[in-house]
């Protein structure tokens, strides 16, 4: 076992890692540059804990599980590469114990959906499931010596800080501009993303974005929205004027059958199902993800009221996710509520998809002014709100019957709130507290 080890930030990761160490005999270091949590708890106050440490602190250290948060370049990181000390992420520390398969999913949008339909389907099939990863459960509380497959949802971050590993099958879904304040430039983040891939024994890449093609010569299964040229890859084809699921020559399901709506959702599921595919068969798996019902905060339908539908998409914390949710509309006739934190994107790729969608924009949060003036410069209406009430009560005074309020703010919530999902519950509560008829 290592000796001298640390654990770089106390977030979900690091108290998952110390956790993880304790149980495996390593005491570790905890080192954090923020104030020791209120809610530190009394059985961790033997262990040696740096807080609010900017640089390393005088301690002779091998090694370290540095958390994904915390910047590349921060001083802490640097100190700690300078002092020699090998880092590591919770990743490859969950590689070195786990005794089965794991499934790896990143991309920009949709992986927490992939993830979760994977683990929905191998769980129907009658296989022990771990899911977790950058989604819920830190990866280092998944491990168990029962789970037969685990299935990761992987963030830019942590695949930036880990090592190479082998997964039985991974992904990109898609690559779109996200978290570039942190990693500087778009190549850097597709590098990234793309280090799944080295080892993986089945890539499953999105036909429709070449960012997300492999480029060595591993076994690889394509999907894409148009029709499967090869037995085992996934498209859709058109016959007796329905559109189909297919894999290879086999079609498998009407796409209206699916109970998430949205182009984006149809690959979504599609992915899943070629991500199980040495697994579960492609028809049964198919079956299977039928009865998924989808993630709250994901183009989720919170109310019809005066024959207004109320969408709460507020996991669309980038442009790429937003421009998905909007695809789906093909009149104008979406109130949108947007803006937050940009995080250095550039919110103008949104333009081409308001235009014939959207018939007003309430604006919120530090970059709503700038998500307004693209909407002006598209001829749409606009007005800015304080608060997420505020932006309710608004878009419910102009909404119309046959209108969707959707919340899609195409920006990270944390200038208003604790994380997306404070963003979407105030706005689930405010749509419910709105006066009018179910209907
Ligand atoms: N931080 C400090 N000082 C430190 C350590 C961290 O200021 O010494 C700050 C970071 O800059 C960051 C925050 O603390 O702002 C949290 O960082 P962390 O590394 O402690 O994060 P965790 O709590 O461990 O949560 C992380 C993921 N968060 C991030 O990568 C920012 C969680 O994903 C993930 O669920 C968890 O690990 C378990 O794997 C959340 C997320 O927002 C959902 N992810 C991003 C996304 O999906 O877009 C990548
Ligand atoms: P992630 O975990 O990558 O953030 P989620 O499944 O949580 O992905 O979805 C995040 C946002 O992206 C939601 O707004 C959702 O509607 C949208 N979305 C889901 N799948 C896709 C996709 N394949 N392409 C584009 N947007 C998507």
């Amino acid at each position: 076992m290592h000796k001298k080890t640390a654990v770089i930030g106390y977030g979900v990761t690091g108290r998952s890692a110390v956790r993880h160490l304790l149980a495996h005999g390593v005491t570790p270091v905890i080192i954090d540059t923020r104030p020791e949590p209120s809610d530190f708890p009394s059985e961790l106050r033997s262990l040696e804990c740096h807080w609010q440490t900017e640089g390393w602190p005088d301690i002779a250290v091998e090694r370290a599980i540095l958390s994904p948060g915390l910047s590349m370049d921060s001083c802490l990181v640097t100190a700690a590469r300078a002092a020699g000390v090998t880092l590591l992420s919770d990743i490859d520390e969950f590689f070195e114990h786990v005794r089965s398969p794991v499934i790896g999913i990143t991309g920009t949008n949709g992986k927490s959906t992939v993830t979760s339909l994977v683990g929905h389907i191998l769980r129907q099939a009658g296989i022990t499931v771990a899911v977790g990863g950058n989604l819920g459960e830190a990866a280092l509380d998944l491990l168990d010596p029962q789970v037969d497959v685990y299935v990761l949802e992987l963030s830019s971050f942590q695949l930036q800080r880990s090592r190479v590993h082998e997964f039985a099958a991974a992904t990109v879904l898609n690559i779109s501009a996200d978290h570039l304040d942190l990693h500087g430039t778009m190549d850097d983040y597709v590098a990234a993303k793309k280090r799944i891939y080295e080892r993986s024994r089945l890539v499953v890449y999105n036909r429709d974005d070449d960012a997300t093609w492999a480029t060595g010569s591993c076994r690889s299964i394509g999907v894409g929205l148009n029709a499967p040229d090869l037995q085992q890859e996934w498209g859709l084809v058109n016959a007796g004027g329905e559109t189909w699921i297919a894999c290879g020559t086999q079609r498998l399901c009407r796409t209206s059958e699916l109970p998430l709506g949205g182009k984006h959702n149809i690959l979504n599921t599609m992915f899943a199902c070629a991500l199980v595919q040495d697994r579960v068969e492609p028809a049964r798996a198919m079956r299977l993800a039928l009865s998924f019902r989808g993630l709250a905060h994901r183009f989720e339908l919170v109310r019809r009221r005066d024959g207004v539908d109320y969408v709460n998409d507020s996991k669309a914390t980038n442009v790429g996710a937003t421009q998905a949710a909007l695809a789906g509309f093909t009149t104008e006739n979406v109130v949108l509520i947007g803006g937050g934190d940009a995080k250095g994107a550039d919110l103008a790729e949104l333009e081409p998809y308001l235009k014939g969608r959207v018939r007003q924009l309430v604006a919120i949060g530090r970059d709503g002014e700038q998500l307004a003036g693209v909407a002006e410069s598209a001829g749409i209406a606009v007005c800015v709100a304080q608060s997420m009430r505020e932006a309710v009560d608004v878009a419910a005074r102009v909404a119309e019957p046959g209108d969707t309020v959707l919340l899609s703010p195409a920006c990270a919530s944390l200038d208003m709130y604790e994380n997306y999902q404070a963003r979407g519950d105030e706005f689930r509560d405010a749509v419910n507290d709105l006066d009018g008829i179910d209907a």
